[in-house]
């Protein structure tokens, strides 16, 4: 393929990469029976959780600053002048840092820099409506001053300032609310917790329960009773802490204060709304309220050497990726030694603010979009009466939606109210409803241009599976008709959607899909790596058939066509292999089958599955 093409395809599978986010999917009607079948994924409306008071501040908040800020900001990333890799916060874990040294740190920790008016001002400026900090990470130094333990910022350090306290009262001054991140099991300076495996390798010497009682209760109780009214406890890595431990936890903050939440990081699904993984926005079905938590760079906490800064436009659509999922976008920053949030998160965050300031009502309060699949174009968040089309990919002259039933009312650009011409019609081929609007030809933002809709009534869509208004047709994994050839079948969908462990080759995907836009299609098959960039397996042989054509190829990173291709946000590889070409004459409904001849999984990692997407022939 040449360059140009070559481009073409990233730019579209980019693209479809950028939107691979799903709200909501139920199990629906049964797969024809071959073996043992899995119930059917339709695309259906989302669903929405039981109403829980104590999330309503939060549903209306969606944005959110995370800060991590201890005394892993001191060494920065390096120690005894070594670079240690991964994340800032990890580095006694990291470079098994005996306690004994690590403790040495606070007695430099000095931040004379650290004003808390400010850090909320930035906050406030950038649209962020809570603040979640760090009052205990892993390392187990408290960063506010402890009863409990006198390893804390006022009594072993030359500070002596309490920055919670200071916190606590700037942000009730600018009506943020604040939470506390609090690790609850991990904690390296304790040899009964879990994670201090250098300094305290007997396991069968640890009594958890003996740190949980004794510093972990006792502090979260202190945090919940001397600053204030809190937005959270927002706790961190589980691992092995007990059904009854969770609760009890759980328990705890709800009884000292009763509006606060518990993220769901608190173990065995005892939180009041789910935590996905690291930097991770793309999520399939979801059911329940959950939190986007995203780095500014790549370190949690401070890293002098980490400049891998994310642009505004991810920031920004990566937001709104969140909010047209039902999600809230927790966007941290790590501040220095001296107090000092770095400048180029403080940059982003101010044009995230002027984003914001034009259209916050595309996020503040919405809910998710009404389909169970993004738009080529972007993504669409709701509320009662208005749908708002975020726009990333400006398309030339109109912009086109498939499958919205309501009337619409009016449309308008949320920047500067334009009223928008749109039309709505019936494609009779396909039994679908088309809504064009037309629109200028720049697009008012480069990042995320939103184009609201006011309809009539409940948003009601087709629910089935229909072609891109771009021409495409993404046949996302979770979208797709699980058929196992048996309940040992290890084929599953992990958070992101993405099928993994595919490794019996009787097991296979079908799809129903309207196509509304005939043509030629290229066939490609979009697989994933794992996180960070990790491990992927291909030469997996797959046979996909759909319209009476059968094509047959090799999932594999090894031609120009098939170069592992850096998604939007760049954690997982995401590989590409195009496996041949379809002509489809008709608009219509259809199905796609994909079949594997044969899995490699020497790795265990077997086939991974993205989509089957079909990507139009430019004539
Ligand atoms: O181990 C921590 C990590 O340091 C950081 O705090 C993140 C933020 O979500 N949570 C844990 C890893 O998932």
């Amino acid at each position: 393929m040449c360059c140009a093409g070559k481009n073409h395809m990233r730019r579209l599978v980019l693209q479809v990469l950028l939107v691979m986010v799903s709200a909501a999917s139920l199990w629906g009607q049964a797969a024809p029976a071959e073996k043992q079948s899995a119930p059917a994924q339709q695309p259906t409306k989302q669903t929405k959780e039981a109403p829980n008071p104590r999330l309503d501040w939060w549903r209306q908040a969606r944005f959110g600053m995370f800060i991590h800020w201890g005394l892993y900001a001191i060494p920065a990333g390096e120690w005894k002048g070594k670079p240690i890799a991964g994340i800032g916060e990890w580095i006694m874990n990291r470079a098994k840092i005996p306690v004994t040294e690590y403790e040495q740190l606070a007695k430099q920790f000095n931040p004379t820099k650290f004003n808390a008016d400010q850090w909320v001002s930035i906050a406030k400026n950038a649209g962020m409506k809570y603040i979640v900090i760090t009052s205990k990470h892993h390392d187990g130094f408290a960063m506010y001053g402890s009863k409990v333990s006198p390893y804390n910022v006022v009594d072993a350090t030359p500070f002596h300032r309490d920055p919670m306290k200071e916190l606590a009262a700037a942000c009730k001054k600018a009506g943020i609310r604040l939470a506390f991140y609090y690790s609850q099991s991990q904690d390296w300076h304790e040899p009964d917790a879990i994670g201090n495996d250098w300094d305290f390798p007997d396991e069968s010497k640890k009594d958890f329960s003996h740190y949980f009682e004794q510093k972990a209760k006792p502090q979260v109780k202190e945090l919940l009773t001397n600053y204030g009214a809190l937005g959270s406890i927002w706790s961190d890595t589980p691992r092995s802490i007990s059904k009854q431990q969770s609760e009890e936890l759980l328990a705890m903050v709800h009884q000292y204060q009763p509006t606060a939440l518990v993220s769901g990081r608190v173990g065995n699904n005892a939180g009041d709304y789910e935590t996905v993984g690291d930097n991770q926005v793309a999520v399939g079905p979801m059911k329940r309220d959950w939190e986007a938590i995203s780095t500014t760079n790549d370190t949690w906490g401070y890293k002098k050497d980490d400049n891998n800064w994310k642009p505004t436009s991810v920031l920004i659509r990566q937001m709104a990726h969140a909010a047209g999922h039902n999600g809230n976008y927790l966007l941290n920053v790590g501040p220095t030694a001296e107090g000092v949030i770095p400048q180029p998160a403080v940059q982003a965050l101010s044009e995230m603010g002027q984003w914001i300031k034009v259209n916050g009502n595309a996020l503040y309060g919405t809910s998710g979009g009404p389909f169970n699949y993004d738009q080529s174009w972007g993504v669409i968040s709701a509320r009662p009466g208005k749908l708002y089309l975020h726009v990333f990919d400006w398309p030339q002259k109109e912009l086109t939606l498939y499958g919205l039933k309501n009337k619409v009312q009016s449309a308008y650009l949320l920047a500067g109210n334009k009223k928008l011409k749109f039309n709505q019609s019936m494609d009779k081929n396909v039994d679908t409803n088309v809504l064009r609007v037309s629109l200028p030809a720049a697009a008012p933002d480069k990042n995320d241009s939103v184009v609201v809709l006011n309809i009539a009534g409940e948003p009601e869509v087709d629910t089935s599976l229909i072609q891109q208004p771009s021409g495409a047709v993404d046949l996302n994994a979770y979208l797709g008709n699980i058929h196992k050839a048996d309940k040992d079948s290890t084929l599953r969908m992990d958070t992101r959607g993405v099928a993994e462990h595919w490794t019996n080759k009787e097991d296979w995907l079908d799809w129903n899909f309207k196509l509304v836009q005939p043509g030629t299609f290229d066939v490609v098959l979009v697989t994933s790596g794992q996180k960070n960039n990790h491990n992927w397996e291909g030469g997996h042989k797959v046979g996909i058939e759909v319209a009476g054509q059968k094509i047959a190829g090799t999932v594999n990173n090894d031609g120009e066509e098939n170069d592992p291709v850096k998604p939007y946000w760049n954690y997982w590889n995401y590989v590409i292999s195009k496996l041949g070409r379809v002509t489809i004459e008709k608009a219509g409904a259809y199905q796609l089958s994909l079949k594997p001849d044969s899995i490699v999984s020497e790795q265990k990692l077997g086939l991974t599955l993205v989509e089957v997407k079909l990507v139009p022939v430019q004539k």
